[in-house]
C-alpha cells in the first residue's frame, strides 16, 4: 500500500498564503483578561494564549505564527508562553498563570495526556476555554482537540516511506520526542501495528526518546547506530528528532546506508534532501494548525460552539469545520515532501 499523494498545488497555495500573511516572531505579550457575558452564555474576551510543548522549536514557531495571524484577523489579543524543555511539569505554571490572568482561551500542545489535566480543569472552572492542538490531553480536560491529521494516516505514511526506502525488509528504530508525548505515543503504537500487519520483514528493534531537544536527539541517533549495526532505517515522528538524526547521518559513514524519515519541516530538512541523506518525509502545515486552533478557541469563547459533535464553525480562510466524535476537529491529511517538491515550501 502506498501513501496517497495529495495535490501539491493546493498545499503550496496554502503555504504561500501563510508565508505572505505571517511575518515576524510570535508575540509574548499577556492576555487582556476579564470578560463580558454575551448572548447565549458567550463572552467577548478574545485574549488567547498559546502554550506549545516548548519554545525554540521551529514547528511551534510556525504554528504560533498561524495562531497569531488568526487572532489578529478577528481582533483578539494573542500571546505565546511556554517552557524551554518539553516536560509536563513545566507547562503547569503557565496554565496557572493564564488562569489568574483570566484569558479567554488556552491553546495547548500537551507534553503528557494526564499530568496537566488538573491545572487545565481549574482553568476551565474559572471560565477559560481549553483547546488542545497537535498533542492532546485526555478528553475530559479540554473542550476541543485540533488534530493535525488522522493518526492512522500519520502512522501509515511514515511506515510506507521507510519501507520504500529500505526495500521492505530489515531493522528499523524509532527516535521519538519525549516519552509521555500523547501524539508520538499514539503514532508509534499504530506504526507498530501497521508494520506487523503489512511488512512482516521489517523489525522495529528499539524506540528511543530525544525529548524534542536537538542535542539529545543527535546523541540518541549516534547511540542507536552503534548498538544496532544492522540498522537499515530510523523513523523519527518529530520535527526536532528527524532533523537531528539527518544531521548526524549526513556527515557519517552511514550516509546512503541508513534511511532517515518521519515528520519534518521543509526548512529544517531541505539541506538533507539536497545532499541525499533523506529521500522523503511527511508533515502537515503547522501554520494552518495554529490558525484553525485559534478560530476554534474564538468559537468556544463566543459561545458559537460548545465542542459537541456536529458543532460547526468557520476558520477564516480555511473555511468551515465540523466537530467530530470526542470533541476532535481534523485539519486534513499529512503531506509527503521529497526532492521534487521541497523547493515549493517555506516553513
Ligand atoms: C515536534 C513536536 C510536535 C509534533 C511534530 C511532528 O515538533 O513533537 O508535537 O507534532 O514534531
Amino acid at each position: 500500500m502506498t501513501f496517497a499523494r495529495k495535490k501539491i498545488a493546493a498545499f503550496a497555495a496554502v503555504a504561500v498564503a501563510a508565508a505572505l500573511v505571517l511575518s515576524g516572531c510570535a508575540d509574548t505579550g499577556s492576555g487582556s483578561g476579564g470578560s463580558t457575558e454575551g448572548e447565549g452564555g458567550g463572552s467577548d474576551n478574545l485574549s488567547i494564549t498559546f502554550l506549545p510543548k516548548n519554545l525554540g522549536n521551529p514547528y511551534f514557531d510556525t504554528s504560533s505564527k498561524g495562531g497569531k495571524a488568526a487572532v489578529e484577523e478577528f481582533g483578539g489579543t494573542f500571546a505565546e508562553v511556554g517552557p524551554a524543555e518539553a516536560t509536563p511539569d513545566a507547562q503547569v505554571s503557565y496554565i496557572n498563570t493564564a488562569t489568574q490572568q483570566a484569558v479567554g482561551a488556552l491553546v495547548v500542545s500537551a507534553n503528557d495526556p494526564k499530568a496537566i489535566c488538573d491545572a487545565l480543569n481549574e482553568a476551565r472552572d474559572a471560565g477559560v476555554k481549553v483547546v488542545t492542538f497537535d498533542s492532546d490531553t485526555n478528553p475530559e480536560c479540554r473542550d476541543l482537540f485540533i488534530n493535525q491529521a488522522d493518526s492512522e494516516g500519520i502512522a501509515k505514511v511514515q511506515v510506507d516511506l521507510i519501507a520504500d526506502q529500505i526495500g521492505g525488509a530489515g531493522e528499523v528504530a524509532i527516535l521519538s520526542a519525549s516519552a509521555n508525548a500523547t501524539n508520538q505515543n499514539a503514532w508509534i503504537d499504530l506504526m507498530k501495528e501497521y508494520v506487523a500487519s503489512e511488512y512482516p520483514d521489517i523489525t522495529i528493534v528499539e524506540t528511543v526518546y530525544g525529548d524534542d531537544d536537538d542535542q539529545t536527539s543527535f546523541d540518541k541517533t549516534a547511540a542507536l547506530l552503534q548498538s544496532h549495526p544492522n540498522l537499515k532505517g530510523i523513523i523519527s515522528p518529530t520535527t526536532v528528532g528527524i532533523a537531528a538524526a539527518a544531521r548526524y547521518v549526513s556527515t557519517s559513514d552511514f550516509k546512503g546506508k541508513v534511511a532517515i524519515t518521519g515528520l519534518g519541516t521543509p526548512n529544517q530538512m531541505r539541506e538533507y534532501v539536497e545532499d541525499g541523506t533523506v529521500t522523503a518525509f511527511a508533515l502537515w502545515n503547522p501554520a494552518d494548525l495554529g490558525y484553525l486552533a485559534a478560530f476554534a478557541a474564538k468559537a468556544l469563547i463566543e459561545g458559537e460552539i460548545t465542542g459537541a459533535e456536529g458543532d460547526t464553525f468557520t476558520a477564516g480562510d480555511l473555511g468551515e469545520y465540523t466537530v467530530g466524535a470526542d470533541g476532535v476537529v481534523l485539519l486534513g491529511d499529512p503531506f509527503e515532501f521529497n526532492a521534487d517538491n521541497i523547493g515549493e515550501f517555506d516553513f
